[in-house]
């Protein structure tokens, strides 16, 4: 079970970089990660509503947390957390900025290991993607709009600041 969610949800985040790839990049350089950011949001949310629920996002936090758990212990290394690449990677690495990736990657992990011991547990990445959805529910209708998503959701909002110029 665990493997075939592997396999799929592989599948779809390199799906997902494929069609980012023939959006974004001929887009130019400094959409990519909005377009990247965009994908993931349309991937997340049901495809008939222009928003996305919690319901939606902790569905997609599982399926991202055993894509990335490579040895099945119900724990993220920071190697782990870091190996898994959303597509942004690719991206910094274009724009001669995987420093400032690195970097933001490792204060996500350090904020999101509640008990700073360089382990992140299911736990600790359930409860604080729920909290980070919460914080970027601006209006606190218990969804998450494009804006709020984009402008407001912790990861995003640390990409955007790790990748611009
Ligand atoms: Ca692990
Ligand atoms: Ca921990």
């Amino acid at each position: 079970m665990k493997n075939y969610m592997k396999q799929v949800t592989a599948a779809s985040i390199i799906t997902l970089i494929a069609l980012t790839g023939t959006t974004a990049f001929s887009a130019g350089k400094t959409n990519e990660g909005k377009e990247l950011a965009k994908m993931s949001f349309e991937s997340i949310k049901r495809a008939d509503r222009d928003f996305l629920d919690m319901g939606e996002m902790e569905l997609f936090r599982d399926s991202l947390f055993v894509s990335m758990d490579q040895d099945d212990n119900s724990s993220l290394s920071f190697e782990e957390y870091f190996e898994w690449d959303y597509g942004f990677k690719l991206i910094a690495e274009k724009a001669g900025k995987q420093k400032e990736y690195l970097t933001a990657m490792k204060i996500m992990f350090a904020l999101w290991d509640l008990d700073g011991d360089g382990q992140l547990t299911e736990a600790e990445h359930r409860q604080t993607l729920a909290r980070d959805f919460q914080r970027a529910d601006l209006n606190h209708d218990a969804v998450l709009s494009k804006p709020e998503f984009f402008g407001a959701f912790s990861m995003n909002v640390a990409l955007k600041a790790a990748l611009k110029d």
